[in-house]
């Protein structure tokens, strides 16, 4: 009862190999790059016709995509985790706004970022293009950074660490990169810190990114 992840190294696999580890479950890595040659993309679209990471094979075969579905599944289907609330636990609520908000409002903006002329066809449009999808983000992580500030955590829903930090911890790691997060999201930043001292996840970044952020 195996799953099979693919990926690349600091994309967005990074959070769903962190779960994984988390959890305990048995996995294979297949690394496969969504923006390398024509090849590898053809490959992964065979699997995934998004031709986007992270793709999921679950132990029955079944395929799963899009980041947050797959953190939430395997948040629920390994409950003595503790990395998610329960369902009827009052943090619930606020753990599935912030998740679907990073996946739609942030890593959303990366769509633009990964393939501007998915958008608009006229390349002399893609600096613009990328300059919106930046302040786009740029104004999503301060929003969610001022949801939280005041929070009492250590951890964004408290005392302990849910998916919701990992999904987090791996964004702020992306661009602009950690120097612009430390300065824009200092509301966010402790518990992203104490995300990144938990040793499961530490070597699963030490595989991804490159230390310091
Ligand atoms: N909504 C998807 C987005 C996944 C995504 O954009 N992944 C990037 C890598 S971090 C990718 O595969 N980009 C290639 C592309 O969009 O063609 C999710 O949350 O899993």
């Amino acid at each position: 009862m195996a799953y099979t992840l693919y990926g690349k190294a600091g994309f967005g696999s990074v959070c769903v190999e962190a779960a994984l580890e988390l959890v305990g479950a048995a996995y294979e890595f297949v690394e496969l790059d969504p923006l390398g040659e024509a090849a590898e993309q053809r490959r992964l679209r065979t699997i995934n016709p998004v031709g986007q990471v992270p793709t999921l094979i679950l132990p029955d075969d079944s395929v799963m995509t899009e980041s947050a579905a797959i953190l939430i599944w395997l948040g629920d289907r390994y409950p003595e985790a503790g990395l998610a609330p329960a369902i009827d636990a009052p943090e619930r609520a606020e753990y599935l706004r912030w998740m679907l908000f990073l996946s739609a409002s942030i890593y959303s903006t990366f769509s633009i970022s990964d393939g501007p002329e998915r958008f608009h066809p006229d390349p002399a449009t893609h600096p613009t293009l990328l300059d919106g999808a930046n302040q786009r983000r740029a104004d999503m992580w301060v929003l969610m950074n001022d949801a939280f500030d005041g929070a009492p955590g250590p951890f964004l829903l408290g005392e302990t660490m849910s998916l919701l930090d990992v999904y987090v911890a791996m964004m702020s790691r992306w661009d602009p990169g950690r120097a612009d997060f430390v300065d824009q999201c200092p509301a966010l930043l402790p518990a992203v810190e104490a995300t990144e001292a938990d040793p499961v996840v530490a070597a699963v970044w030490a595989r991804n990114f490159r230390t310091g952020g």
